[in-house]
């Protein structure tokens, strides 16, 4: 048995501080009429999709970072994007920033939605691990505000039945994190989304090369993909925006943690496999079955441990 669901991970190259969303969209109505071509059901396009990364750079004008965020989804920027994956009849993750109002307050956050094949929200998802500081570090060669300009994410982990499967999402810094994919493992995710914007320099350390930002990753998505026995699709926006450079890596891994597609270029590339979500199964039924193997009564004791103090040497 197969349950076969043709991805396309669609790489963006760099979005410039001055690139309109409309420019944006354009980009991803053609990589999403390529996935048509190719036969996918479902379009994972990357963090922040919409406009530049901007949490690169200090703002005090409160209008100036608004610019950056979306108040509603659809909106009269996007409906072009539902309205043609709905009639080509193609699901899609598009990750953007959010506005949110809430008990009357505005909430910003680093946002996903999962659009179903009809053109339907039918998740949501708020970045919850976001890195980088709050306040301007001047002296630093970029900044990187991602705690300045957005409210840590007030949805948790969830999952969706839909597409054929068991999807979840989840935004760039959080795939450093393996509580990300285990919470989602538990809920018997099949195939983890995510869209990253990670720059190929360290600021705190100027020697790390970009080779190493992408053995990490990598890693990062493999070991979520095969301890959770699901499909991890990562997709990067890359390449140098306003001379900011962003590693590409786009990739889609299999349950067994095998990277079985990856982007070559830094630009906008279309990465397509068929992957057959049955093909979680066995490492769930055997390796990984919490239910048979993980003895989540020890963890109490860990949860000590881990809030003890180091013995003193
Ligand atoms: N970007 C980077 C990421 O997690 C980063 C920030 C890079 C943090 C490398 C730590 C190490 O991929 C975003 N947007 O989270």
């Amino acid at each position: 048995m197969a349950r076969i669901i043709t991805v396309g991970a669609a790489q963006l190259g760099p979005i410039a501080r001055a690139e309109s969303r409309s420019s944006a969209v354009a980009r991803m109505l053609d990589l999403l009429r390529q996935a048509h071509a190719r036969g996918c059901g479902l379009v994972v396009f990357p963090e922040l999709a919409l406009t530049t990364f901007f949490p690169r750079w200090y703002f005090e004008d409160q209008g100036e970072i608004d610019a950056f965020f979306e108040r509603a989804m659809p909106n009269p920027d996007t409906q072009a994007l539902f309205d043609e994956a709905a009639r080509l009849g193609i699901g899609f993750y598009l990750g953007y920033a959010e506005l949110a109002e809430r008990d009357g307050r505005v909430r910003p956050f680093n946002t996903s939605v999962l659009v179903d094949r009809t053109g339907k929200i039918v998740g949501k998802y708020r970045k919850v691990h976001l890195p980088g500081h709050r306040e301007h570090e001047p002296r630093w060669p970029f900044q990187h505000l991602e705690k300045r300009y957005f409210e840590p994410g007030d949805i948790g982990f969830p999952v969706w039945r839909t597409l054929g499967g068991v999807m979840g999402m989840c935004i760039c810094n959080d795939r450093r994190w393996p509580e990300t994919f285990r919470v989602m493992g538990l809920q018997g995710v099949e195939l983890v989304m995510l869209g990253y914007n990670t720059p190929s320099a360290n600021s705190l350390k100027p020697e790390e090369s970009a080779e190493t930002r992408m053995h990490h990753s990598r890693l990062c998505m493999q070991a979520g993909a095969y301890q959770n026995a699901t499909w991890v699709v990562g997709v990067a926006k890359a390449g140098s925006e306003d001379g900011h450079h962003l590693i590409a890596g786009t990739c889609i891994i299999d349950p067994n943690g095998f990277i079985v597609a990856e982007a070559e270029t830094e630009d906008d590339e279309l990465v397509v496999f068929e992957c057959d979500l049955d093909e979680t199964k066995f490492l769930k039924e055997t390796t990984f079955n919490f239910e048979a193997h993980r003895r989540i009564e020890h963890y109490r004791l860990i949860a000590e441990q881990t809030s003890a103090k180091l013995p003193e040497d």
